[in-house]
């Protein structure tokens, strides 16, 4: 049997002005190929199909497009669990419609462990699969009181003669983010210790973007396009194989649909920083600038815009910070040296700067309220 692991799609997903369905098309173009050359009978997707919980209508047709090429076009068994991003309720409310095109999503935490878990068959081979959508800690411990951890092991301890595979979208082991990942510890499990779930013989875990590898059988596979500038690293898939051996796993990675370039430049180089761009993108690449000069000018945007543009490059980000506010800025490590209340007094005079002086009354409020957390921390706990 073999299975591919992808997550963290984020379909409906906007950078600036730029919309990202286009890349999303290319990926799924991308996927549906890959899927039929690889021989791939398992796609596991582990949560954020969406990047809202309401995504735009064109990221809903564009999923369900993709539902309906996977059942026509490939012969491929699919399993989704929904992820922080997404709404649960939503995922699963066509679920019954989805069944006959051999696609199984789980949206919510269901009260009953079992409903977790199925048995894959392909290839006369059977696969036992734990499927945990993103939950909240209250969907975990609806008390409200209890060990999380062992309230999640009820749902992931099964004793099993098949291998066994466990998707999440959640955070285990060490991990290193990408950035653009949200709200990463929501849940009230701040990340589920790998020994917890060694017993599986892979775990395909969603929600941080940057494709990694954290234990011998847990891969991230990372979101197949960067979501922000800052995400450089190659974007992949994890193709896993069943063998008499046990599962084997490789990264597989996912080409480039629209080039995503970041330019730290001054005034001095940027042209020709420009000017050497070299990319290979099928879309039109995309340019962030960050210009360092020694004070504002006009007329710098639309030079920039003109350079890329003979270079069939769009800028979609530009940032500029003056050598002259340095000063200002390097004011901000000292704000740590300041006492509480001239710290407020600063904060006030950047609040509100046409009147820098803090009202009286508003200042002996303050101090008031600074005397009562004081004397709070002094309170023996009880
Ligand atoms: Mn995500």
């Amino acid at each position: 049997m073999r299975i591919l692991h992808t997550s963290d799609w984020h379909l409906g997903k906007r950078l600036f002005k730029l919309d990202r369905s286009l890349e999303h098309e290319k990926f799924f173009d991308w996927l549906i190929e890959t899927l039929i050359s690889e021989n791939i009978d398992v796609l596991l997707m582990a949560g954020d199909v969406f990047d809202t919980p309401t995504p735009p209508h064109h990221a809903l047709e564009m999923f369900y497009n993709f539902l309906h090429r996977l059942s026509i076009e490939t012969k491929v068994q699919s399993y989704f669990i929904a992820g922080n991003h997404d709404s649960g309720l939503l995922i699963e409310a066509p679920a019954r419609l989805l069944t006959p095109h051999r696609v199984k999503v789980w949206g919510k935490l269901s009260d009953n462990p079992e409903d977790h878990w199925i048995e894959i068959k392909a290839k006369d081979e059977v696969i036992d699969l734990c499927a945990i959508p993103f939950f909240r800690s209250h969907e975990l411990l609806p008390q409200g009181e209890g060990d999380a951890l062992l309230a999640l092991k009820k749902y992931i301890d099964k004793k099993s003669d098949h291998a066994k595979i466990l998707m999440l979208h959640h955070l285990a082991g060490m991990y290193e983010a990408a950035g653009s990942e949200q709200v990463i510890a929501l849940s009230g499990v701040d990340s589920i210790p790998s020994e917890l779930i060694g017993d599986f013989d892979y775990v395909a875990l969603g929600h941080i973007h940057k494709p990694q590898k954290i234990g011998a059988k847990i891969f991230y596979s990372g979101s197949p396009i960067p979501l922000r500038f800052s995400e450089t690293l190659a974007k992949s898939v994890v193709i896993i194989e069943s063998t008499k051996e046990g599962l084997t796993s490789k990264i597989h990675p996912i080409p480039v649909m629209r080039a995503m370039i970041s330019i730290k430049a001054d005034e001095e180089n940027f042209r020709e920083k420009i000017k050497n761009l070299k990319v290979d993108s099928p879309l039109t690449p995309m340019v962030e600038v960050q210009l360092t000069l020694a004070s504002p000018r006009i007329g710098l945007i639309d030079e920039i815009k003109s350079l890329l543009d003979k270079k069939e490059m769009e800028l979609l980000s530009y940032q500029a910070s003056y050598t002259s506010e340095e000063k200002r800025e390097s004011r901000g490590s000292a704000l740590f040296e300041l006492s509480t209340t001239d710290l407020f007094k600063e904060f006030y005079a950047t609040k509100y700067p046409l009147s820098p002086e803090i009202p009286e009354d508003l200042m002996q409020d303050f101090t008031s309220l600074l005397e009562k957390v004081k004397n709070a921390s002094h309170t023996p706990q009880g």
